[in-house]
């Protein structure tokens, strides 16, 4: 497609975004970095290093959409597995896009936030994260959460440890578990779960990403890898996210009256 093709097609998906219908918060699954290295014959990293530029334009994008919202899966507890040279080069990249961006996101008034247990991250990675999380504390804009060395299952588990020592202690009682305590223990609390999830690569999975959080979010898949987002992808993710009956569990609501 030619450039100016393109950009009339962004053009007509963003006139047709309902501003008063956006998504709260929008999470995202940052996945086919490594195909889309493998596939021009790069190595791994090259396709890291690409997603970073694909980050940052979405970054942007949800800003100037007025996205409150926006969680983002960097790192799972399973890459671990991966070769040491890719995970040692992943473990750069908080750091990396901190030094790039933090003067940005102080302007455009973003509050980072992280999920994941850090305490197993190098040194050097946690204090990039850490500085990043207590520079931005005050800043009452968009929030943008990386998930990092985050699990599903382990964030659930984490929360149900802490919930029980507080009854251990006293401070509650089995009546007073409920989802909202619950809620409240996850990496997430005060943030309201994801209205709109989307997962770029072809894989139609969620891959123990926020899986207490995402029981009635509108999944979204693309084929396009992570590197080849662009906001073309990320507009007609929200305009088909507009474009669907909300029920939350609840039964249909009735437009006519059946004859
Ligand atoms: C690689 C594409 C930003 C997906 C984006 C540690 C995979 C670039 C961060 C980041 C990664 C994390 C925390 C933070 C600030 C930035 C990041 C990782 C990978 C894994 F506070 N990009 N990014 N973290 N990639």
């Amino acid at each position: 497609m030619q450039n100016k093709e393109k950009l009339t097609k962004e053009f007509e998906l963003l006139k047709q975004i309902k501003r008063d219908k956006l998504p709260f918060h929008i999470a995202i699954i940052m996945d086919g970095n490594g195909r889309w290295a493998r596939k021009r014959g790069l190595p791994r990293i090259a396709g890291h290093k690409k997603g970073m530029d694909t980050l940052i334009e979405m970054v942007t994008c949800a800003h100037e959409l007025g996205i409150r919202a926006l969680s983002l899966y960097a790192f799972s507890t399973e890459n671990w597995k991966r070769p040491s040279l890719e995970v040692e080069f992943l473990m750069r990249l908080p750091e990396e896009y901190l030094k790039k961006e933090l003067a940005r996101l102080m302007e455009k008034n973003i509050k980072i936030r992280a999920a994941g247990d850090l305490s197993q991250l190098p040194q050097r990675t946690r204090d990039a994260m850490e500085k990043a999380l207590i520079e931005t504390a005050g800043n009452t804009g968009m929030v943008l959460n990386f998930a990092v060395n985050y699990g599903a299952r382990s964030e659930i588990v984490r929360a149900f440890k802490k919930i029980l020592s507080l009854v251990q202690e006293g401070r509650y009682q089995e009546d007073d578990i409920t989802e909202e305590l619950l809620s409240r223990h996850l990496y997430t609390s005060n943030l309201p779960d994801p209205d709109l999830l989307i997962r770029p690569s072809g894989e139609v999975r969620i891959s123990n990403f926020m899986l207490w959080q995402l029981a009635y979010t509108e999944l979204w898949f693309t084929k396009t890898l992570w590197p080849d987002f662009k906001r073309e992808h990320f507009y007609r993710a929200i305009v088909d996210y507009q474009g669907r009956e909300r029920r939350f569990g609840s039964i249909k609501k009735k437009v006519r009256s059946s004859i």
